[in-house]
C-alpha cells in the first residue's frame, strides 16, 4: 500500500480529514501534521472516541492513523525559530515540529512517503522528497472574490506559482507530481474564520 503525510489536520471538519479518509479507504497508511498548539486538543479528542463517528470508512472500519506529528510549516528548520516561541508552552511540551525535522523524522520512522497531502490554511508551500504532492488552492488566485482578501489570494497566486515551478522541476530531476487542486466551498474553521 501507498504510505501518505497529510500536512493540515486539527480537527475532523477540514479537507485534510476528508482526504486523509479517502486515502485510507484507498488502503493508503496514514500520517498526520497537526499544527502545534492545536496537537493536545486533536491528540486527546481522537484518544477519547469524539472523532470515532466520522472516522468510519465506506466498509465499516475506522480510519486509522499511524502518527501524529507537531507541525509548524511556518519554520523550516530550528534557527528560522523565534525565542518567545519557542519559550511559549504551547510549542515547548512538543519537539522537531519544523518542516525539515519532521521530513526527517518520518524518513526514520518510516524511510519514505508516496503521497504528501499540504491542506494547510496558512502555511507556505511543504515539500517531502518522493512521490506525488496535492495542495489544496482557490480560483481567488486569478479572479476577484469579495473577501478573500488580506493576503489570501495572493498566497494562492504564489502556491499556483509555486506548484507550476515544483512541478517542471521536481518532475523532471526526481519525477515527482506536484499539483493543486481549486476546492470547492466546505464550512472548515478557516473558512468560518474568513465568513465563508
Ligand atoms: P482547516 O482549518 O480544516 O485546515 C487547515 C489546517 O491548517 C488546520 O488544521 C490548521 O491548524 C493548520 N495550520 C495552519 N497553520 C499551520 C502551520 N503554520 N503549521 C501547521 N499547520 C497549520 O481548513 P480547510 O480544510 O478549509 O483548509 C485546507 C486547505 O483547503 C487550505 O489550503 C484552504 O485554503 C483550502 N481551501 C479551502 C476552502 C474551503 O471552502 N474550506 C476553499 C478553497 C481552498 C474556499 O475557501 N467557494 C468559496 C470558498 C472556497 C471554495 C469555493
Amino acid at each position: 500500500g501507498k504510505r501518505a503525510f497529510i500536512a493540515g489536520i486539527a480537527d475532523d471538519n477540514g479537507y485534510g480529514w476528508a482526504i486523509a479518509k479517502s486515502l485510507a479507504a484507498a488502503g493508503a497508511e496514514i500520517l498526520v501534521g497537526t499544527w502545534v498548539p492545536a496537537l493536545n486538543m486533536f491528540e486527546t479528542s481522537l484518544r477519547r472516541g469524539k472523532f470515532d463517528e466520522s472516522r468510519v470508512l465506506p466498509d465499516g472500519s475506522l480510519m486509522k492513523i499511524t502518527k501524529v506529528y507537531a507541525l509548524d510549516a511556518v519554520f523550516d528548520n530550528p534557527e528560522d525559530v523565534p525565542e518567545d516561541i519557542k519559550a511559549n508552552k504551547r510549542y515547548a511540551g512538543s519537539s522537531n515540529w519544523t518542516v525539515q525535522e519532521v521530513a526527517e523524522c518520518v524518513k526514520q520512522d518510516f524511510g519514505s512517503i508516496d503521497i504528501l497531502v499540504h491542506s494547510l490554511a496558512n502555511g507556505p508551500e511543504v515539500v517531502i522528497a518522493g512521490g506525488s504532492s496535492v495542495s489544496l488552492t482557490y480560483i481567488a488566485s486569478e479572479r476577484i472574490i469579495p473577501g478573500y482578501g488580506g493576503g489570501m489570494s495572493s498566497a494562492k497566486a504564489a502556491l499556483e506559482s509555486d506548484t507550476r515551478m515544483l512541478a517542471f522541476e521536481a518532475g523532471r530531476k526526481h519525477k515527482i507530481r506536484v499539483n493543486a487542486i481549486s476546492a470547492g466551498p466546505l464550512r472548515s474553521r478557516a473558512a468560518r474564520a474568513i465568513g465563508f
